[in-house]
């Protein structure tokens, strides 16, 4: 049996599942080396990879110089103990997003609370139960798996290192935004008055009100206790998990000792973590800690590669398309309107005589006036229509769905609009009058290509400024 992962897939908002099957790097961490060959012998059993090691320092050096996905650290061990490790792992900004699993011999709740200060994201006692054990590498191991894909997108964009991008972000000390989603009182009070201290608590009795409050407000953490009375708690996390808004929120699960094959479903459906009844105060605290520092890191990391992707496409100074989104998304709407048989029109639009404008009032008047211009390019389209900055003083509107006549009588309707109200540059100290020459041409036939059809609008501008400029010209094929 090869374990089934969920796959990470990219778009600029969101980050999607989808299933495949997937494998991850896993290093044993023990000074006893029959330990190590026990869990090396169950992980290798479900078709991860397994790597060890025998001592702390041994560790550190492999995740220094290999791609480690999780890390089973055991506590006790001779000089660096297992506590000290994951420190040193956490404070190196190389390895501070590999989680790592504490593997303690004792049931202790010291030992547990000093783990997961010690920045561990979770901790298993011995003797390890195996479906608890595959259970979680799996559940961490597919959430490092968003995190590294993020952090490849948002790195490949920028020149910054990444932890250079994220270094200014909240590192999750500070207050939070709680939301608690039990409707029992006796339940949630200990819970609430725990978390009320460090965190803003807000507690819903109502799973589905929850769902749209969770949608609407910005929560730092969800905490859904698997005891509702009246709803499926797994519905709800299975709901969450579902909408865009809150696919990626920390979901922490307060349960029962006697719900384990739930908890393990939950974990499955991408619930982060969970706390067990009686709820231990010093534990939920540090649970807490580390989900919400784990999702503004990953907050973060997706801010960065939504900023990036924007700027690959977007135009600095007017932030309209640019010249490489309009080449792409040419072609697949010049194809789509092929295959629909529906119309496609574009415009060129050229400013008049924009040399002398940055002649005589400077290059940053010119600016004043390209963003000005494209504001109101803007305000003359449809939802539908692409505009974009073409280079320099000249634009391309993409019109799905128009004919000629439909395309002319836009641009002209843009033109008046140029030409009637003067532009205001120079910080409000100067307005000046600007027109534009726009060359107009639709798609025709089915011989037709997106070359011909973009050389049918250029002749028709080029028309347009011969013809003594501000006007409109078209050119049917
Ligand atoms: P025509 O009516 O024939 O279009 O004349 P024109 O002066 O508008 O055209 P030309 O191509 O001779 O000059 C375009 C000018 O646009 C030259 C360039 O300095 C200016 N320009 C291009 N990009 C920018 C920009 O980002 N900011 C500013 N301020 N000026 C720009
Ligand atoms: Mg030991
Ligand atoms: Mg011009």
């Amino acid at each position: 049996m090869i374990i089934r992962f969920n796959r990470v897939l990219l778009t600029s908002e969101s980050v999607e599942w989808s299933n495949e099957y997937m494998t991850a790097r896993i290093l044993v961490v023990d000074d006893i080396a029959t330990n190590v060959k026990l869990l090396e012998a169950r992980l290798m059993a479900e078709y991860f990879q397994v790597f060890s090691a025998t001592s702390g320092q041994e560790a550190l050096d492999i995740c220094a110089s290999s791609q480690i996905d999780i890390v089973l650290l055991d506590v006790m061990m001779p000089g660096m103990d297992g506590f000290e490790v994951c420190r040193r792992l956490k404070a190196d900004p190389k390895t501070m997003h590999i989680p790592v699993v504490m593997v303690t011999a004792l049931n202790e709740m010291s030992d547990r609370v000093t783990g997961l200060e010690a920045g561990a994201d979770d901790f298993i006692t011995k003797p390890v139960n195996d479906l608890a054990l595959i259970t979680r590498v799996r559940s961490l191991a597919r959430l490092k798996m968003v995190t590294d894909e993020l952090r490849l997108r948002a790195e490949a964009g920028s020149e910054m290192g990444i932890e250079q991008m994220l270094h200014h972000k909240d590192g999750g000390e500070g207050r939070s935004k709680v939301l608690i989603v039990d409707d029992r009182v006796s339940s949630y009070e200990r819970v609430v008055k725990t978390l009320s201290r460090d965190h803003d608590v807000k507690v819903i009795t109502d799973p589905q009100e929850a769902l749209f409050v969770a949608a609407e407000e910005d929560f730092d953490l969800l905490v859904v206790s698997t005891g509702l009375e009246n709803f499926d708690s797994l519905r709800l996390c299975s709901q969450l998990r579902s909408l865009n808004r809150t696919r990626m929120l920390p979901i922490l699960m307060v349960s029962n000792p006697d719900e384990e094959a739930k908890l393990i479903r939950a974990l499955d459906m991408g619930v982060n973590d969970y706390v067990m009844r009686p709820v231990d105060k010093h534990e939920l605290l540090a649970r807490v800690r580390t989900q919400i520092k784990r999702g503004r890191y990953n907050a973060g990391l997706r801010d960065s590669v939504q900023q990036t992707v924007e700027m690959a496409i977007k135009d600095g100074l007017t932030g309209l398309n640019n010249r490489r989104f309009f080449d792409s998304h040419l072609v697949t709407a010049f194809d789509k309107a092929k295959s629909s048989g529906q119309n496609l029109s574009v415009l060129i639009i050229d400013i008049d005589h924009f040399k002398p404008v940055n002649d005589t009032h400077g290059h940053d008047a010119g600016d004043d006036v390209l963003r000005e211009f494209a504001n109101r390019i803007r305000k003359n389209i449809r939802n539908v229509d692409t505009a974009c900055r073409f280079g320099g003083e000249e634009f391309v509107l993409l019109m799905p769905d128009s004919d000629l006549d439909l395309a002319c009588i836009v641009a002209e309707r843009m033109r008046k609009e140029i030409a009637a109200h003067p532009f205001i540059i120079s910080g409000g100290t100067k307005q000046i009058n600007i027109t534009v020459s726009v060359g107009a041409a639709c798609i025709a036939g089915p011989d037709d290509t997106w070359e011909e059809l973009m050389k049918r609008s250029d002749e028709a501008l080029y028309r347009a400024k011969h013809n003594g400029r501000n006007q409109v010209v078209s050119k049917a094929a």
